[in-house]
């Protein structure tokens, strides 16, 4: 099952049976309208001034990106990175106890928020977005151990065709041999041995102030961009405050936040 319309504070413990078996959850119309404009108003902004740190489809090199930040299409915006710098909105949303006591159910009493990863708002647009393929958050993420989640709010609507987030459940508490993945740790869509996985697969289809809860070990993708519209999604990442980033990894770049 992957839907659950609430209008609680909390998961049920049947919500949390099921992230902890399926390694994700959705919760719709999780989010107040009046967030999701701010922090549409200030993606704009910052979209149109090219302001901040940003990744550029042309940075990621997947397929349907512009080949390089000088080619046609080579600054189409992928995310607006380090959204906390952007706006106090998103500190005061992810402290809102609607978010909040669901980590807390998750990851125990006291969560920190690394600003390292995610921490931004992604940015699909019709023209030159990509493919990303079938991985797992953590794979280039450094912490005491992968049990860490990403909180995915849709700040309109994500359908299959305008990008939206597949995933295979169940795959956050799998073990995978190396060779099911391919050299930058993708899994392998041509391996027969991964085909029940990939036939597994299903759609995290989203409405403005949907939430996705998932694991950072569940394996997802997305297509591009093939509405006429750009897709919007803002993504943080939260652990356990006895989980820390391995010292000197990229992980540990960045200063944290505990809420
Ligand atoms: O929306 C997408 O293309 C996928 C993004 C994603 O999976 C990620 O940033 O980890």
């Amino acid at each position: 099952m992957i839907e659950t319309g609430t209008t609680h504070e909390t998961f049920t413990a049947e919500e949390c049976e099921n992230f902890h078996s399926d390694g994700y959850i959705i919760q719709r119309r999780l989010i107040p309208i009046a967030y999701i404009d701010t922090i549409l108003e200030v993606t704009r902004r910052d979209t149109g001034a090219h302001f901040g740190d940003i990744e550029y489809e042309a940075d990621v090199n997947y397929p349907g990106a512009p080949p390089s930040l000088d080619a046609e299409g080579g600054r189409t915006i992928r995310r607006l990175r380090q959204a906390f710098s952007r706006d106090p909105v998103f500190s005061k949303l992810v402290k809102e106890p609607f978010l909040l006591n669901r980590l807390q159910q998750l990851l125990g009493p006291q969560v920190v928020m690394p600003l390292v990863h995610h921490n931004c708002v992604m940015t699909k647009h019709p023209r030159y977005s990509s493919d990303t393929g079938w991985h797992q958050d953590i794979r280039f993420w450094s912490f005491g151990n992968s049990n860490l989640i990403n909180v995915w709010v849709a700040l309109g609507d994500e359908t299959l065709t305008n990008g939206c987030l597949r995933l295979m459940p169940g795959t956050h508490s799998m073990q995978f041999e190396r060779h099911q993945q391919d050299a930058c740790l993708f899994l392998r869509a041509d391996l027969e041995q991964n085909r029940e996985l990939l036939d597994s697969a299903v759609t995290a289809e989203l409405s403005a102030g949907d939430v996705l809860f998932f694991h950072a070990r569940c394996f997802h993708a997305a297509t591009r961009n093939h509405s006429d519209n750009t897709k919007y999604s803002a993504v943080f990442t939260f652990r356990s405050l006895d989980n820390p980033p391995v010292p000197g990894t990229r992980s540990a770049e960045l200063p944290e936040l505990l809420l």
